[in-house]
């Protein structure tokens, strides 16, 4: 893509003088991104104050991205992983990818979609087989405590079935998947930071999630699209069921929530409630939208709601025509311009932050003032803005170091924009000698996401910046059409960032966080208990016929299963069952039948059963995948099916 074609509906004008972007300036992006074989330029002509050179990285910084061989990571970075449906773990600095772990997509290394007990998380139709296969995830985020991570539990969404998916952070293991209710395009999520402070309604942590897309509620018929809604949906944290939605107008982007467990916000593009995107971008304002919790939670439990089609999720009333009065008032509606996109929570516990998109702007919103105006001690809602302010073309995410300074990507620019948020605050005052800006960086290309070590917690260490970079263009070897995304690390221990490393990354990652190793406690073998089909010893093995239905219950241990060879009859429904017995930590064994569809691996200690039809009689030599002793490729048992 030429950012010179970027560039070219302002390149005549300063920054000063941009306002928002209009059709023919996405136009013009549009062509850019379709012409890919330009040579890539430098920094884009009419980038704004552009820096001084940044300088060299300092030995600290540079010797801690190149790890010598043995050395460990000192943060953990837990990045969606796209269209794969998958949450993928990197240590950093290094940027080493250290796990995938499947949540929404069939795995071929885990048997994710294969074992009985990953197709009960992932859930089946009534035939038994899996009910999506595909999936799309774009927002991960970890359970807090007192502000910080905890360790318990990541989650992550499906944007295209409306899923939300939990990982323990003991296992690295997807348990739990819930699918919202009348929702479409569920993208934004985020948890409570704190188990909330009202212990009235005796809550536990809540994850907050984003219905991006309008529909008809309950969907059924094609009506006028003037009266689509969304949703705003709670799961609990625990039991992931969703507890209850809010109906609101416009729709939900991304979500954020306040340190004090009060507001929850998520960003409005489509407050035109447009069918097309000419429609999504008229207004030159949209909204952050803000929910007040315990309001909420409240007109749940008096009863106050209505459910749609069949769910029976409690649904309360959120739109601009039922919260007029403040002090009743479950939500908020903030004007921001225009199609924002990504909104932030700041590491004092202040501000969120919403960036403009089509706007060169970032919009500062003190918290305070938006409870002051649920509290009727102000009057305008707009006064909860404290600071409008441009930041350059195209700004999407901020991240935080914790010394007041945030980060927010500039996709049009190529940037990363680092700005104050006081003087930030007091340029929009007035004083117009307050220099918020105070670096940018160009990226490689065209950035989205943007996160900083432990940024959205109150433990921000403003060490490391990682940056997504959509386009990776002229960064690595060429491997056809589709390049690898360019996931940056940056500096940003110092006053001027600097950009340590370029990592490679199969498409196509959205967002992440990154946190300190010692904030999760890993296992390092699973518990026998933990499966109530575990076959603890070997002489439990054998074949169990119940008619057409066959159980087969094998263990492994390097390098041997339990019995060399099994016998069933052609039509049996068999339910095979697998303990791997080995101790040791990674002493993975592998299961595969051949021609029968069936590959997964149980970890040292691990349960796990494959249900199939034997239509195929003959012999099957099962052996183990996964490399675990030097008689590894001896490892094997023989299936006989009986014609
Ligand atoms: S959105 S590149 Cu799906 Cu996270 Cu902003
Ligand atoms: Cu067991 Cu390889
Ligand atoms: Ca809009």
């Amino acid at each position: 893509m030429s950012d010179k074609k970027l560039d070219t509906p302002n390149e005549t004008v300063g920054l000063g003088r941009r306002r928002f972007i209009n059709t023919a300036a996405l136009a013009g992006l549009t062509v850019g991104v379709a012409a890919c074989n330009d040579k890539p330029a430098a920094a884009p002509a009419a980038a704004p104050a552009a820096p001084a050179p940044a300088p060299a990285p300092t030995a600290h910084a540079g010797a801690n991205v190149h790890l010598k061989p043995g050395e460990l990571d000192t943060y953990y970075g837990l990045w969606s992983g796209g269209h794969t449906g998958d949450m993928r773990v990197l240590g950093l600095p290094s940027g080493r990818e250290l796990l995938r772990i499947p949540c929404f997509v069939p795995d071929a290394l885990v048997g994710w979609g294969i074992t009985n007990e990953s197709k009960a998380v992932m859930g089946t139709k009534p035939d038994g087989h899996l009910r999506y296969t595909v999936g799309d995830t774009h927002h991960t985020h970890a359970s807090y405590k007192d502000g910080n991570y905890d360790g318990r539990y990541a989650w992550i969404n499906d944007k295209i079935n409306s899923r939300i998916a939990r990982i323990r952070l003991d296992y690295f293991v997807c348990d739990k998947i819930t699918q919202l209710p009348n929702v479409q395009g569920f993208h934004g999520i985020f948890p409570d930071k704190r188990d909330p402070v009202d212990q009235a309604i005796n809550y536990t942590t809540r994850v907050f999630c984003g219905g991006e897309f309008s529909i008809p509620l309950p969907n059924a018929g094609i009506e006028d699209s003037s009266k689509y809604r969304s949703l705003f949906s709670c799961v609990d944290a625990e039991t992931m069921e969703v507890r209850w939605q809010v109906l609101i107008d416009g729709n939900c982007d991304l979500v954020a929530t306040s340190f004090d467990g009060k507001l929850a916000a998520t960003n409005q593009y489509n407050t035109e409630m447009g069918a097309k995107y000419e429609d999504m971008m008229s207004a030159e304002r949209d909204a952050c939208l803000f929910f007040n919790i315990a309001r909420i939670e409240e007109a749940v439990k008096a009863g106050k709601f209505k459910t749609i089609g069949s769910s029976k999720v409690p649904v309360v009333d959120g739109t601009h025509e039922a919260n007029k009065d403040p002090k009743t008032a479950l939500t908020a509606y903030v004007s921001v311009p225009k199609n924002p996109h990504g909104v932030n929570a700041s590491p004092d516990q202040k501000y969120f932050i919403c960036a403009g998109k089509l706007s060169p702007t970032v919009t500062v919103i003190e918290l305070a003032k938006v409870l002051d105006w649920f509290d009727g001690k102000s009057e305008k809602l707009d006064d909860a803005i404290v600071a409008e302010v441009e930041v350059g073309l195209g700004p999407l995410h901020t991240a935080f170091d914790g010394r007041g300074n945030a980060f927010t990507t500039l996709f049009l620019d190529s940037q990363v924009v680092k700005w104050n948020i006081d003087k930030a605050i007091a340029f929009h005052k007035g004083d117009k000698n307050a220099k918020y800006v105070v670096d940018r960086l160009d990226v490689h290309y065209q950035p989205g996401h943007i996160n900083a070590s432990q940024s959205e917690t109150i433990a921000a260490d403003g060490k490391y910046l990682a940056v997504g970079c959509k386009f990776s263009k002229d960064r690595f070897l060429p491997v056809g059409p589709l390049h690898a995304e360019n996931e940056q690390l940056i500096d940003i221990s110092g006053e001027k960032m600097v950009l340590l490393a370029d990592h490679p990354v199969r498409g196509e990652p959205h967002d992440f966080i990154i946190f300190k190793r010692d904030l999760v406690k890993p296992k390092q073998v699973y518990d026998l208990d933990h499966h109530p089909l575990a076959i603890k010893d070997p002489k439990e093995s054998g074949v169990f016929r119940s008619g057409k239905k066959v159980t087969v219950k094998l263990t492994s241990q390097a390098p041997a299963f339990s019995m060399r060879e099994f016998k069933v009859k052609k039509g049996d429904e068999v339910t095979l069952i697998l303990t791997n017995l080995d101790k040791i930590e990674d002493l993975t064994h592998g299961f595969a039948i051949p021609n029968y569809n069936v590959n997964f691996i149980v970890n040292p200690q691990e349960t796990a059963s494959v249900t199939f039809v034997a239509d195929q009689p003959g012999v099957f030599w099962c052996y183990c995948t996964h490399f675990c002793h030097a008689l590894h490729l001896e490892m094997r048992t023989r299936m006989i099916v009986e014609a």
